[in-house]
Order: structure tokens, then C-alpha cells, then sequence
């Protein structure tokens, strides 16, 4: 499928279809149709090539969820380039890695990441902002011509080394996903959906980008921190058919349902949750408090979007593959295992991405068998459904982030009276994952006062999703029989 093959089926049926008035975008500043999303994206995918930027290249949108960053998206596949959507909370340093790694050859930029976001090294290339989306009346070009390459998308994920690696995805493993989870979703016209997930993260770019737009439907596009606060005060203003979210979210609009301030969620006809895993007992409890069916889904960036999903609300299950996703549980030499035995979760089908950009090695461990190991580890009942285990690897899942231990880890390193720092996960009373670090202070230094440094360089050196919960001070920390770290000691019990 090519970019314009996808362009079509995203917004120019629509037109065709005399829906043009419909609304597609909501967001803080006002709306769009879809008529003037189209004209919007021409605009910018016209500017884009009068500014000589070249289709092929790949485009860095660094900017929160809003309509110009939707139309940035789009314009840049309009224009026959790559469009590699990125959190606008990203610090410079990580913006000039990224822009480096994936050689970027133009930059969007909303107002804030603009502010803080200097022309220098990889950044140094053409920019636009929300000023390029303005939709207006004009003539539009012809559209470019889409280039042979299939790669239209990159989307960055971190690697347990905590360097992000870049996912590339095809036209048809974006169609993929709009017949596979998308048939699920089941989106019509007079949907709207609210997203917690930003565009920059691979959920929130199918939530509010690619299903919403297939189906002619309408979504919510909220900036700021998705925190419940905010997802109370979008529900109550824009009254949304489908919510979004990861379960931590669901977990505080339980945690609020007996407040006077509390969300209403009559809107809704069906709640989703993906990101990390869904305690059974939240599951259960909202829909039980709220009356709305909650889908649990299981995905990754290396599949596109949810591979595994449950069809309504299944307390414990991750459910089965959905529609075009060849689901198996494999040990690690790559054969399946019976059902009831723990295994590696591996995904098959048009979804699975190309590969990493630039990393053969990383590539080889993750796409095989034509399909990809998502990094789950996972069994299969009796009833063919999944069950959700644990993360194959050391990272944490914090609210859909994958954040690195190491990483954590490497910001204590300089603590002064800090002689060793190892973070795990934990789980809270309603079984949600967060880190917790444990340090053993260095002779003579005092356990207090170490304990205090470490939480200040934390909050110092982090973003606060990757920030421990809880610093725990111990004597020494566990090790295995050959002098290692047994980090699985310090770790959380099973997941409820
Ligand atoms: O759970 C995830 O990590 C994920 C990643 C990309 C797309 C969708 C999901 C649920």
C-alpha cells in the first residue's frame, strides 16, 4: 500500500463519500472536518515541497496532540516521506540522537518544543509548526509521486539498554492493523474517540489517527499530561464514544467513582486497555462501576498495534489474536510449547514491522520466523486464550512506558555516599508495575541522608514515569552463585 493508497483510505473516501462537513478533530483550540483536514494537509504537504524536502526523507513531528501535529503527519505521507512522530517532552539531547539516527530531513515542531529546541548538529534541517497545518482556501498541487521505498512510518522504542531503537513500519502493516484490531474496535461514523496514549506512542497513534480516520469518525485530541484529571475533564467536555487508556488510568477513575468530582463516563459505549498489563480485579470492577465493556489488548511497536485482545470484559485474559495476527508461544529455541506452559509470545502477519532501523543484531533477536517476539512472556489456557505473565526482559512497563532499570540506575551512579543502586519493579495495592530502587550506602555514610540524595538525583535526572516510588536502603543486594545481580529477588510478586 503507498502512502497515497493510504491517504485515501484515511480521508479522501470521506470526501468522496459527501462526509466532508463530519467533524474528524477535536481539539483544545477548536475543531476540524474533514473537508478542511484535507485542504490542510495539501497546504502543508505543498509547502513541504517547496521547501525542496525531498520524498523518501524522513520527517521528525515533535509536538503534543493537537490537530497541526495530525496534519503534519499526514502532509509528510502527502509528500511521499516518513513520518517519525516523537514525544515533544523528549529532552534536546535525545531529539539530536533521534534526528541523527533516523536522518531526518525536516523537522515539525509545536510552539513549545519550538522554544526549546535549537538549530544545531542533526537539528539543523528545514522546520515547520502548527503555522504550516493553518487550513486555507488555495489550489493544491498535484500530489508528489510516492517513492518505491514501503517505510512510512518510524515510531522509536527503548531497548532494555535504554537506546531507543527505530521500528519501521509499511503501508500494509498499517492496513493490517486497521483489519485487525480495527475490526474489533469497530468504529463508526459516529464515534469519538479519547485517547490517553499520545500520537508520539504507538497506542495513541492507532487511537487517534489511524481508526478514527478509516472509519469517518471523530476523535478527542487532548495536550498536556494524561492524567485522570485531565481524561475527566475531556470525557465531561467532549462526551467520547470509545476512551482509550492504559490501566493505571481505569485504576484512578475506580479510585475517584465515589468522589463528588467524579468523571461521568455515560458516554461510553466501550473502554479499551492496552500498554501494560490490566490487573484482573480493575477489569472486573469497572466495568461492575461503570457499565461499560473494557477490552484488554495486548501489543508492542514491532507489531504496529494490539495483536491479542480480549472481545469485551474478561477479567485475567488477554484474549486471543485478532484478525489477521498469527499468535504462538514459543521456548527460546523457537519451538511452540504445549498450552498451560509459559513461553515467549510471537507474532506473525502483515502487521509485523520491516525490521530496526540500522540494527541488525537487535533485529535478528526480534524478528524471526516471519513474525516478531513482542518481548512478553505469556500461556495459553485450555480455552486458547492468553494469559499474561511477565516481560521477558529487564525492563519495567510503566504505564505503557518501557523504561530501562539501567537507565534509572545510571542516575545514582554519582550519589555521594552511594556505593551500590538496583531498580526493580513493584507492584501497588492494585497490582499496577512501578519502580522501586535499592541502595546500599557505602561504609560510614548515613542511610538517611544517602536515601535523600538518591530520591533528589531521581528527580533530578528523570522524567517523572521513570522516577522509584520508594528508595530502599539495605545492607547489600542479592546476587546469584557466579557474583551477579539476582535482581529477580528483589522483584515483584506474580501479576494478580
Ligand atoms: O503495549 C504496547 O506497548 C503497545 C505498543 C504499540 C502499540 C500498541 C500497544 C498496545
Amino acid at each position: 500500500m503507498t502512502d497515497l493508497d493510504l491517504l485515501d483510505r484515511l480521508l479522501g473516501r470521506h470526501l468522496a463519500d459527501g462526509r466532508g462537513e463530519a467533524t474528524a478533530y477535536v481539539d483544545a483550540e477548536g475543531r476540524i472536518g474533514y473537508a478542511e483536514l484535507y485542504r490542510a494537509v495539501r497546504w502543508y504537504a505543498a509547502r513541504l515541497a517547496a521547501a525542496g524536502i525531498p520524498p523518501g526523507s524522513p520527517g521528525l513531528v515533535v509536538a503534543d496532540d493537537a490537530i497541526p501535529t495530525v496534519v503534519a503527519i499526514l502532509a509528510l505521507w502527502w509528500r511521499g516521506m516518513v513520518a517519525v512522530p516523537v514525544s515533544p517532552l523528549l529532552t534536546v539531547a535525545e531529539l539530536e540522537f533521534l534526528a541523527a539516527d533516523c536522518r531526518a530531513r525536516y523537522l515539525h515542531l509545536d510552539a513549545r518544543a519550538a522554544a526549546a529546541t535549537p538549530a544545531q548538529g542533526a537539528l539543523d534541517v528545514p522546520r515547520g509548526g502548527p503555522d504550516w497545518a493553518a487550513p486555507v482556501e488555495f489550489a493544491p498541487p498535484p500530489p508528489a509521486a510516492p517513492p518505491p521505498a514501503e517505510v512510512v512510518l518510524i515510531q522509536y522504542t527503548s531497548g532494555s539498554t535504554g537506546v531507543p531503537k527505530g521500528v519501521l513500519h509499511t503501508g500494509s502493516g498499517i492496513a493490517a492493523v486497521l483489519d485487525g484490531f480495527g475490526r474489533i474496535l469497530d468504529l463508526a461514523p459516529d464515534d469519538r474517540v479519547l485517547s490517553t496514549a499520545k500520537l508520539s506512542f504507538g497506542y495513541g497513534f492507532g487511537n487517534s489517527l489511524l481508526f478514527p480516520l478509516a472509519a469517518g469518525a471523530s476523535a478527542v485530541l487532548n495536550p498536556g499530561p494524561p492524567d485522570v484529571y485531565a481524561v475527566g475533564a475531556a470525557v465531561d467536555r467532549h462526551r467520547p464514544t470509545v476512551l482509550c487508556a492504559v490501566p493505571r488510568i481505569y485504576a484512578a477513575l475506580l479510585d475517584r467513582a465515589g468522589a463528588p468530582e467524579r468523571a461521568d463516563l455515560g458516554s461510553l459505549r466501550l473502554a479499551v486497555s492496552a500498554g501494560e498489563h490490566l490487573p484482573a480485579a480493575v477489569c472486573a470492577d469497572f466495568t461492575r462501576t461503570f457499565g461499560v465493556p473494557l477490552i484488554n489488548g495486548l501489543g508492542a511497536t514491532e507489531v504496529l498495534h494490539i495483536v491479542v485482545a480480549t472481545r469485551g470484559t474478561e477479567p485475567g485474559s488477554t484474549g486471543t489474536a485478532v484478525p489477521g495476527a498469527r499468535v504462538t508461544v514459543r521456548d527460546d529455541d523457537g519451538r511452540e510449547v504445549p498450552d498451560g506452559t509459559e513461553g515467549r509470545l510471537h507474532v506473525g502477519g502483515a502487521s509485523v514491522a520491516a525490521g530496526y532501523l540500522d540494527r541488525p543484531e537487535a533485529a535478528a533477536r526480534t524478528f524471526v520466523a516471519g513474525g516478531a517476539y513482542t518481548g512478553d512472556v505469556v500461556r495459553r489456557g485450555p480455552d486458547g486464550r492468553i494469559g499474561y505473565v511477565c516481560r521477558r526482559d529487564d525492563l519495567l512497563n510503566i504505564g505503557g512506558f518501557k523504561v530501562s532499570p539501567f537507565e534509572i540506575e545510571a542516575t545514582a551512579r554519582d550519589v555521594p555516599g552511594l556505593a551500590q543502586c538496583a531498580v526493580v519493579g513493584s507492584r501497588d495495592a492494585r497490582g499496577l508495575e512501578q519502580a522501586v530502587a535499592y541502595v546500599v550506602p557505602a561504609d560510614g555514610a548515613d542511610r538517611e541522608e544517602v536515601r535523600g540524595a538518591a530520591r533528589a538525583a531521581f528527580r533530578r535526572g528523570l522524567p517523572p514515569h521513570k522516577r522509584p516510588v520508594a528508595v530502599e536502603v539495605v545492607d547489600e543486594l542479592p546476587t546469584t552463585s557466579t557474583g551477579k545481580l539476582a535482581r529477580y529477588r528483589l522483584r515483584a510478586a506474580p501479576v494478580p
